[in-house]
């Protein structure tokens, strides 16, 4: 087994939960945040038999979306309140951020 770790997009987590259903692909999502952004994402952690990893890393191909976005980057608290020259920046996020790991055993009970 083997535990795929996927963080994605909130606006491609609802595709991507009816994807998997429809794949008979079982999956936990958590509400998350990106460390650099600091705005919400979705990571689903998904077991699968080693197998159907290719399968499941195809359909999250598919799903997630590259998108641009802007963020006002973080104002340093030596500027004394001089918040002239924050300006937005553009950020390509996406689509998906993805890692596999060894599942060393696996239960439900
Ligand atoms: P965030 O940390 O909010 O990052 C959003 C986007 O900002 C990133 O998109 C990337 O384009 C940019 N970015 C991130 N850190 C940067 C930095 N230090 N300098 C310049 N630009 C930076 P993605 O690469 O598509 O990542 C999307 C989300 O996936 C991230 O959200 C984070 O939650 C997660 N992620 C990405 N790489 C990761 C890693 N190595 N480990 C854990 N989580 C990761």
């Amino acid at each position: 087994m083997k535990l795929i770790t996927a963080i994605v997009q909130d606006k491609d987590t609802t595709k991507l939960s009816n994807a998997f259903v429809k794949a008979n692909v079982r999956a936990t999502r958590l509400s998350t945040s990106g460390g650099f952004l600091r705005s919400g994402n979705t990571t689903f952690m998904i077991a699968i038999e080693a197998d159907r990893v290719q399968e499941v890393l195809d359909i999250i191909k598919d799903v997630s979306q590259k998108r641009k976005q802007f963020m006002v980057p973080p104002i340093s608290l030596d500027a004394g309140g001089d918040h002239v020259g924050a300006y937005p920046i553009e950020v390509e996020v996406g689509g998906a951020t993805v890692f596999t790991q060894e599942i060393e055993s696996f239960y439900q009970f």
